[in-house]
C-alpha cells in the first residue's frame, strides 16, 4: 500500500502518565523503514525526557505488529555487491533495543498480530508484553539467509533454552501468541477483542507506580543474567538503598500503616 508514506510512520499519542506509540505503515505489516525508525526512536526519547510520562505502551496499526526490516528497500538489484548489514544494525536496531532496555520507565508492548523478523525481537526488547491470541512470532532471517538480530538470539536463547532457540531461528516457523506465553517468551496472550483493552489498563496503572523504583527493578533484572548470586545480592542492596530514600518508598508504607490507596508520585527523591 504506497499511501503508507503518505502517513506518518509512527502514531505518538501523550495520554495521562504514559506514550502511545503505534507502529504505523500497515500495508507493510509496519515494517521498518528510515523513517519509521528515526520516528519510533524520537516518540521513545520524547517519553524519556518527559517525567509526566511514566511508561510506554507500543503496538502496531493494522493486522500486524511489525515484519521487521522493509525487504522493499533491500532490493538485491538495487544494493550492490557487498551490503553492509551490520551498519544497519549499528544504525538502527541496535540502538533501539538498547534505548529500551536503558528507559528506566516500563515499556509495555501489545502485539496486535504478526511479529516477524526484527519485529518479533524489538516486541521481545520490551519489558512486559501482551499478545492478541491470533498473533505469531516468526524468527523469519534464515529464510532469507540472516542471523536473528535485535536481541533474537539472546532472547531466545535465555527465555527457550537453545534447544528451542535453535529449532525457531532454524526453521523460521511460527509461534502463536498462547505458544509464546506458555514457553515464557512473553507474559500473556489475550483474546484479541480485548488486547487493547488490557495493555491499556496495564500502562495505566504502570503510570501510577513508583517510577522511580520501577526503573531500579528494570535495572535489576537485566543485570541477573549477567551477574552470579553475590553479584547480584551487592547490586540489590545499592538499589535498595537508593528505593528506600524516594518519596515514593515512604508513601507505600504509610499508604500501608493507614490502610489506603498509594498515591505515588514516581520521583526519585525529594
Ligand atoms: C512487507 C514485509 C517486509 C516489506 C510484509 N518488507 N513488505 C536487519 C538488517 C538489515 C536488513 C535485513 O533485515 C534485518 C532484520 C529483519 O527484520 S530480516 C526479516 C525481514 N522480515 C521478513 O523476512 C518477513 C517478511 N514477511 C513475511 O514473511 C510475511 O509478510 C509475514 C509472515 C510477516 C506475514 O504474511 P501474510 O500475513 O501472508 O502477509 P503478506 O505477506 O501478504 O504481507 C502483507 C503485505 O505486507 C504485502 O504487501 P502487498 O503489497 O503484497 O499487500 C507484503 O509484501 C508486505 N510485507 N512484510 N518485511
Amino acid at each position: 500500500m504506497a499511501d503508507d508514506d503518505a502517513a506518518p510512520p509512527v502514531l505518538h499519542e501523550r495520554r495521562e502518565g504514559y506514550a502511545l506509540v503505534t507502529l504505523n505503515r500497515p500495508g507493510r505489516l509496519n515494517a521498518f523503514n528510515v523513517a519509521q525508525h528515526e520516528a519510533l526512536m524520537a516518540a521513545l526519547k520524547d517519553c524519556a525526557a518527559d517525567a509526566t510520562c511514566r511508561a510506554v505502551l507500543l503496538t502496531g496499526a493494522g493486522r500486524g505488529f511489525c515484519a521487521g526490516q522493509d525487504l522493499g528497500d533491500r532490493d538485491p538489484a538495487m544494493m550492490g555487491d557487498e551490503p553492509d548489514l551490520g551498519h544497519t544494525l549499528q544504525t538502527y536496531y541496535n540502538p533501539l533495543v538498547r534505548f529500551l532496555r536503558a528507559l528506566d520507565k516500563p515499556v509495555v508492548c501489545a502485539v496486535n498480530g504478526v511479529a516477524a523478523g526484527a519485529g518479533a525481537n524489538i516486541a521481545l526488547a520490551c519489558d512486559i508484553v501482551l499478545a492478541a491470541r491470533s498473533a505469531s512470532f516468526i524468527q523469519a532471517f534464515a529464510k532469507i539467509a540472516l542471523v536473528p538480530d535485535s536481541g533474537g538470539t539472546w532472547w531466545l536463547t535465555r527465555h527457550l533454552g537453545e534447544a528451542r532457540a535453535k529449532a525457531l531461528a532454524l526453521t523460521g516457523e511460527p509461534i502463536g501468541a498462547e505458544q509464546a506465553a506458555d514457553w515464557g517468551l512473553i507474559w500473556r496472550a489475550v483474546d484479541d477483542a480485548a488486547l487493547m483493552t488490557e495493555a491499556t489498563a496495564l500502562a495505566e496503572r504502570l503510570a501510577s507506580g513508583p517510577t522511580h523504583a520501577y526503573g531500579l527493578i528494570k535495572q535489576a533484572i537485566q543485570a541477573a543474567a549477567a551477574n552470579d548470586l553475590d553479584a547480584q545480592l551487592d547490586l540489590e542492596r545499592a538499589l535498595q538503598r537508593e528505593a528506600g530514600r524516594s518519596d515514593d518508598y515512604k508513601e507505600g508504607v504509610s499508604a500501608f500503616l493507614e490502610k489506603r490507596k498509594a498515591v505515588f508520585t514516581g520521583r526519585p527523591r525529594r
